[in-house]
Formats: structure tokens, C-alpha cells, sequence
């Protein structure tokens, strides 16, 4: 929508965070990954319970970013034929008219399972979604990077991409126009490792004024170090240089603060990070609450060190 519009409806453009407060919603939720869809904004996040207890996903959406609906159950581990334990990190992308939902499912590092990353679709952006394939799009280790953690970015060319990994190796791999099929790259090759110095998990990519930003986390999910780095680079393929940490927990607000998204307000230079972080009063690894802050960057195109506000 016009940018008077949000500004009439009482978006905070201007104010350094949500109005609504951080955390924006109530309850344990990790992994936000933001889309703007039509004239609502939507975050699709991580159920933070626990493996055996994330069987479902919640979406929450809103037109300013201070009032949040919840939608509840948009997946379910039962419309998945071959996820057995746990989903979790999705990442949404609408493309004609058709809303995709790419999330990994079931433990297979540690269970020797069947699972990575699949991929649902859904005639709304609140669902239901629905298993696209019947197994996994990406079921195994390619360069080491275990199937988790995806995110999906168009390019403007057209082309779509996913880039993905946890186990601290990520790659890049194309997608098809039809959004549940890889393509390949022009030499043949369908997966291609982009690790940066420090990378553990969480990829995520944007665009901004023709550079290409790949973010992700550093350190342990569960431990108060866990941080976001960046990289900038003239390619959707990289090479990625680590260029340093924009999100950090801070001893005053919360630790363990990751695993992000990014959004720009359309027709502004105003960017929000959207991300997960743990209250001081916790110490639980899943007890993980959504927040979003401004993200600023310098009039050399790198992004300054975020401020994370509670209010
Ligand atoms: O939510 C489960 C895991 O925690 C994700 O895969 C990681 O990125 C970390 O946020």
C-alpha cells in the first residue's frame, strides 16, 4: 500500500521500533521469516516447543505491524505424509497467485530419518498448506549442509532462489519457475556451497539498491551468544565475505537473539529485522519470543549494529 496510506493506518514508520512492543505476540515462537502479501505484512514462524512437540505451524499477520491476528494451525505434520517428528524454519514466497510455505521436517540428523526440507502450497497466504510433493525437495546432506534453515528470494530477473544449511555449511540452489522443482546452475551443478567465515544457520537473503545481502546466525541456538552476520555481495551466488555481526543479544534486553528475516516498507528506505531472542528471565533453549527492530543502513550500503528495544 502508498506509503500515506500505512502512515494513516497508523504504521510506525518512523518510530525506531513496534509500538505493539517487543515481543510482538504472546507465546514461545523462534525462526520469523516476514513476507508482505497484497497489503498485510505476514510472519512465519518456528512452534518453539521442543522437536517432538513442534507438530504445527501459526502464522500471524497485520497492515501496520502493531496489530497482530494470529492464524492458527496453517500446517500440520498430519497433512505431510513423510514428516514423522517436528517442523520448523519456514520460509514463505507467493508466486502466481500461489503461496509456498518451505519448511524442514523430521530430525535426520539426529535420527537417521527421512526428512529435510519440503515444501507446501496454499490458494491463501493463511493456508492450508499443503504438502507439494510427498517427500522431501531436498532429503539429504549436499557439502555438508543439512537440509534446514531455508530461505527463498526472487531475484528481479525472475529467477528464484533457496538458500539453506544448518551443521554450519550453507549452499544455494535454484529453483524452477513451478517453485517445487531445483533448476541448475550453467555448469550442471544443482547445489552450490556459499559458507561464509563463521556461517552456522539461519540463511536469509535480500536485494538492496543491486547488491545482493546474505545474513545469517552464528554460535548456538540454545546459548546467549547466538548472533547475525552478514555478508554483501554483487551476485546472488556470492562470494559472501563476512563483513560482521549486525544483531547481537544485549545483557540489558535478551540473549540469544537470531535466526532473522528483513522487510522493507514498499516505496521507503525503511528496513525492519525481524528475529528471535530470549528474555533474561529464561534459561529453557526453546523459550524463544518474536521481535522485530528498525534496521538502518550506512550511506556506504553496509548495515549498522541493531539496536534491540522492548519498546
Ligand atoms: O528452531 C530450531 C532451530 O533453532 C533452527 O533451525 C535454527 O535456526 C535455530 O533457530
Amino acid at each position: 500500500p502508498p506509503v500515506e496510506e500505512m502512515i494513516a493506518r497508523g504504521h510506525p514508520l518512523n518510530h525506531t521500533t513496534a509500538e505493539a512492543g517487543n515481543p510482538f505476540v504472546t507465546g514461545w515462537y523462534a525462526d520469523p521469516d516476514i513476507a508482505l502479501y497484497d497489503d498485510r505484512y505476514w510472519v512465519f514462524p518456528t512452534t518453539s516447543r521442543g522437536y517432538d512437540e513442534q507438530t504445527f505451524m501459526d502464522a500471524f499477520s497485520s497492515t501496520d505491524l502493531v496489530h497482530w491476528t494470529k492464524h492458527s494451525n496453517i500446517l500440520d505434520i498430519a497433512d505431510i505424509p513423510w514428516a514423522r517428528r517436528a517442523l520448523w524454519a519456514p520460509a514463505p514466497v507467493e508466486r502466481n497467485g500461489k503461496y509456498y510455505l518451505y519448511f524442514a521436517a523430521n530430525d535426520i540428523q539426529n535420527n537417521r530419518q527421512l526428512g529435510g526440507i519440503g515444501v507446501a502450497v496454499a490458494d491463501r497466504p493463511e493456508g492450508p498448506y499443503k504438502d507439494a510433493l510427498g517427500k522431501p525437495l531436498i532429503g539429504q546432506f549436499y557439502n555438508g549442509a543439512q537440509p534446514i534453515d531455508q530461505d527463498v528470494f526472487i531475484d528481479d530477473d525472475g529467477q528464484a532462489y533457496m538458500y539453506y544449511g544448518g551443521h554450519s555449511h550453507a549452499n544455494v540452489v535454484k529453483l524452477n519457475p513451478d517453485m517445487i522443482s531445483l533448476g541448475t546452475f550453467e555448469d550442471g551443478t544443482t547445489f552450490k556451497e556459499i559458507t561464509p567465515t563463521n556461517y552456522v544457520e539461519g540463511s536469509f537473503m535480500f536485494k538492496r539498491g543491486g547488491k545482493y545481502y546474505f545474513m545469517w546466525s552464528e554460535g548456538g541456538w540454545t546459548g546467549p551468544n547466538y548472533a547475525v552476520s552478514y555478508a554483501i555481495a554483487n551476485s546472488p551466488t556470492g562470494p559472501f565475505t563476512r563483513l560482521g555481526r549486525v544483531l547481537q543479544q544485549d545483557a540489558a534486553v535478551a540473549r540469544g537473539s537470531g535466526h532473522n528475516s528483513v522487510i522493507n516498507v514498499p516505496g521507503t528506505d525503511i528496513w525492519y529485522i525481524f528475529y528471535h531472542r530470549r528474555p533474561l528471565t529464561e534459561t529453557e533453549g526453546n523459550s524463544r519470543a518474536l521481535s522485530y527492530d528498525r534496521m538502518y543502513f550506512n550511506p556506504d550500503g553496509t548495515i549498522a549494529p541493531v539496536t534491540m528495544l522492548v519498546k
